[in-house]
């Protein structure tokens, strides 16, 4: 039975993958940080099989622990502060956590294979972020890296560290360069999220509107279980690289805006949408767009789900969920 260890368990990724893994018969242990860690309870009744270990990812030796504990043929280092509107305000932090914990886990993964670096592979979970002020259309593998955000900043040396330990080592690390991914389970400060929570809140007559900041950025949106799947093929490689994971196509947040409102039958909001600087970024990100030409040919992977199925999905998750916290 292979063993998984996973940072970032309680996250919408982690949760993914332990189900993808444990599915495929791995043994999974989760890493938890705090003493009194609020999402302990939905791990657990989500995914019971995985193991928790606690750990930080700015604690080396905790990390060292749960190595020791877990014996993992393979590492997902998903852990990290990943909200690059907080991230400025936390810049610091930011740095410690989303940056140092990459090379923290990287170190684990060395000092816990000894002699024998190919007991173990890791993956490291980039992001298109990293593209930030994009230098080509659209974003591959190769194309400059000019991060925006602190949050960018911090994900660029944890990528350029996992190639470091790849050609430093020859270790079997991944960095897997993946574009914005959404879920019923995508946390609520997101933008997706926001808005098809205030969808269907509105159309529960449980709110009058929604806040929100730049209309005009666009992203390339894809389902979570989809990317998930994209991370454990890169680990099934000969070989450790690096890979854009992305659907290939862009939309703004007006489009979003679109979609999840024309769902529950509202085709004009503009009366029910507002803006407000405090949602706006001190720079931001105008538009990303993956070319995943390298993923479908190395690994096989394509996503599963178009934007306005996703969009459907997490608008009919939050209406069953706000009916069932309104009794409406
Ligand atoms: P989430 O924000 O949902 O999850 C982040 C996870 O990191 C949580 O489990 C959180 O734990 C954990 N974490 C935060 N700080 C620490 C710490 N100091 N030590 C250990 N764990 C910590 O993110 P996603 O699931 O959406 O994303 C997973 C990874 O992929 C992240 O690294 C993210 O930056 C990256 N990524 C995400 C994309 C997306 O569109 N979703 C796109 C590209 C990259 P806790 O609950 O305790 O806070
Ligand atoms: P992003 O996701 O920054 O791309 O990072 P987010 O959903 O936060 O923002 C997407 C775009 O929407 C604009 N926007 C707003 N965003 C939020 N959160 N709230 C608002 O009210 C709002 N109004 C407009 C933003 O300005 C931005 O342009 C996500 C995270 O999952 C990262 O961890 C990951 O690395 C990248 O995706 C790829």
């Amino acid at each position: 039975m292979p063993r998984a260890l996973i940072t970032g368990i309680t996250g919408q990724d982690g949760l993914y993958l332990a189900e993808l893994l444990l599915g495929k018969g791995y043994e999974v242990f989760g890493l938890i940080r705090g003493q009194n860690n609020p999402k302990y309870g939905l791990v657990r009744e989500t995914v019971p099989d995985v193991t928790l270990l606690t750990g930080d990812l700015t604690d080396l030796s905790s990390l060292v622990r749960a190595f020791g504990v877990a014996q993992p043929d393979e590492v997902y280092n998903l852990g990290a502060i990943s909200f690059v509107a907080y991230s400025w305000e936390n810049a610091s932090l930011t740095a410690d956590i989303t940056g140092k914990g990459v090379l923290n886990m990287l170190e684990a993964t060395r000092l816990y294979a000894g002699d024998d670096l190919s007991k173990v592979r890791f993956y490291q979970a980039s992001s298109s972020e990293m593209f930030g002020k994009v230098q080509e259309v659209p974003q591959r593998e190769s194309t400059l890296l000019w991060p925006r955000s602190p949050y960018g900043v911090a994900k660029v040396f944890g990528h350029y560290m996992t190639i470091n330990y790849r050609e430093s080592y020859g270790m079997h690390a991944s960095s897997g360069i993946l574009f914005n991914h959404e879920s019923p389970r995508r946390g609520p400060e997101f933008v997706t999220r926001k808005v098809t929570q205030a969808v269907a809140r509105i159309k529960l007559g449980l709110q009058d509107d929604i806040t929100l900041g730049n209309l005009d950025a666009k992203r390339d949106w894809g389902f979570a279980g989809d990317y998930v799947d994209a991370m454990w093929r890169m680990l099934q490689q000969p070989e450790g690289d690096d890979y854009v994971v992305a659907t290939g196509e862009t939309h703004s947040i007006r489009e979003l805006l679109d979609v999840a409102f024309a769902h529950v039958g509202i085709d004009d909001w503009s009366g029910l949408v507002k803006q407000d600087p405090r949602f706006m970024r001190p720079a931001e990100v105008d538009l990303l767009i993956g070319d995943p030409a390298k993923a479908k040919e190395k690994l096989g992977w394509q996503p599963t789900v178009s934007f306005s199925e996703l969009v459907a999905m997490m608008v009919d998750n939050d209406l069953a969920e706000q009916r069932r916290l309104s009794g409406r």
